[in-house]
């Protein structure tokens, strides 16, 4: 066996995904970051990144070809994510949710139904939401109580969904129902419903502590009629493919998390550098550099860590459960803390609003919540390594 290959090229992305990296940062910066203040104040959608991401194609990358979409790879779907959320994690969800809201359809959809739905996403025409949880169940997704019972050539739904990201935003949303309640988790179906079904209705919205430029909205199914093809797969798999499309996509959150922590950490380097206290600048006290080292090391290590958990995820692995976790748990954590350390490298000021740490903090929190609490990954993790 001969080490010492000079075109050792291990742990080192691709030229292409470089520049896609420069590309997206470029556009985040122009065109994401200036609104996002304002976004976050006024607890609106962020239209203008929405538009720019949407005119440069970095709405839904991940698309495949064949349904006009650009089929990029699951890391290319994380750098586009990751930088976006540097600026602003509310507007990182765009991309995001639409990956997790056509996944199943992607993994399990018949191409019929593929056709139906991808192109308009693709084209950023219409955007696409998962619902999955309920009021009572939220980390227990099997003890769901939506309904669907087939009739005739239609599913009708019953039922409420909650915490729906970008609902009311999204034109298609992947809905989990119970089709057969005697068979727990594999009496579940997964269906594409329209925003125009008969019968769908779309909640108040929630009001939370960040991502306020991200509506999280209540679904009702009130006799809801779609036709018997928007079934995602066979009745009763359900349940799994809402499982697998979070394998796929709990790296994604990864991302976001990567991306704000990165966020922090840069406007925390600003800051040190700059600011005086006691003759000289802070970045030259020892107690602030040791901050920032370990700030960054954590960063890179999560980092590195989701990209191989969305690479694992590309290359069609099995037992993905293990990695996805462990990428999204350690990259959240990592983004908590370094949001948290970059508004108390600020002091007095990152604790007010004129600098967007404080944004970044309170966004970094959902991370540790949503597509999974980090307790129920540690749940996933645990039962990979022990069963
Ligand atoms: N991919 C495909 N199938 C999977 C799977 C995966 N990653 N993990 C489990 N399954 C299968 C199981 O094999 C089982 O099928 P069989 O009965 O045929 O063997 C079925 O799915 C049910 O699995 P399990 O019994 O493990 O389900 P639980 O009810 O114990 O729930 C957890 C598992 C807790 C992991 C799941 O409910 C979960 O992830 N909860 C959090 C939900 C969540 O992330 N919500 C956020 C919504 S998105 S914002």
């Amino acid at each position: 066996m001969a080490f010492g290959n000079p075109d050792f090229d291990l742990f080192q992305l691709p030229e292409e995904h470089e520049a896609l990296r420069e590309a997206i940062r470029d556009l985040s910066e122009k065109a994401i970051a200036p609104y996002a203040k304002e976004v976050d104040e006024k607890a609106r959608f962020p239209e203008e990144a929405r538009e720019a991401l949407v005119a440069s194609g970095f709405n839904a990358i991940h698309v495949p070809e064949q349904f006009d979409g650009q089929g990029a790879d699951s890391v290319a779907a994380c750098i586009v994510i990751e930088e976006v959320a540097r600026v602003d994690v509310s507007a990182s969800l765009i991309p995001a949710v639409n990956k997790l809201g056509t996944m199943g359809l992607i993994l399990a959809g018949s191409d019929e139904l593929k056709a139906q739905v991808l192109p308009s996403i693709a084209s950023g025409e219409a955007m696409a939401s998962y619902a999955l949880s309920e009021r009572e169940a939220g980390s227990d997704a099997a003890a769901m109580k939506t309904r669907a019972r087939k009739e005739g050539d239609s599913w009708v739904l019953n039922g409420s969904k909650c915490w729906i990201t970008n609902g009311g935003q999204s034109t298609w949303y992947t809905v989990m129902a119970v089709t057969d309640p005697d068979k727990g988790a594999n009496g579940i179906s997964a269906f594409m419903v329209h925003k125009d079904d008969e019968g769908f209705v779309v909640g108040p919205l929630e009001h939370k502590l960040g991502i306020k430029g991200s509506p999280t909205a209540e679904l009702y199914f009130e006799n809801c009629t779609i036709p018997a093809d928007r079934i995602i797969g066979e009745e009763g798999t359900g349940f799994k493919t809402a499982l697998a499309t979070l394998d796929h996509t709990r790296p994604t959150i990864g991302a976001q998390a990567v991306g704000v922590a990165q966020g922090a950490l840069d406007q925390a380097i600003a800051y040190v550098k700059d600011r005086k206290q006691f003759g000289k600048t802070i970045s030259q006290f020892q107690g602030v550099e040791f901050m920032i080292a370990d700030m960054a090391m954590k960063v890179e290590a999560a980092r590195l860590m989701v990209y191989t958990a969305a690479a694992r995820a590309e290359r069609g692995e099995k037992n993905l459960g293990f990695i996805s976790s462990a990428s999204k748990c350690l990259a959240s954590d990592v983004a908590m803390e370094v949001t948290t350390d970059a508004v108390q490298l600020f002091g007095g000021a990152g604790y007010t609003t004129d600098f967007p740490v404080e944004r970044m903090m309170r966004d970094a929190k959902i991370t540790q919540i949503y597509e999974g609490t980090n307790q129920i990954q540690r749940m996933v993790m645990a039962r990979a390594l022990l069963r």
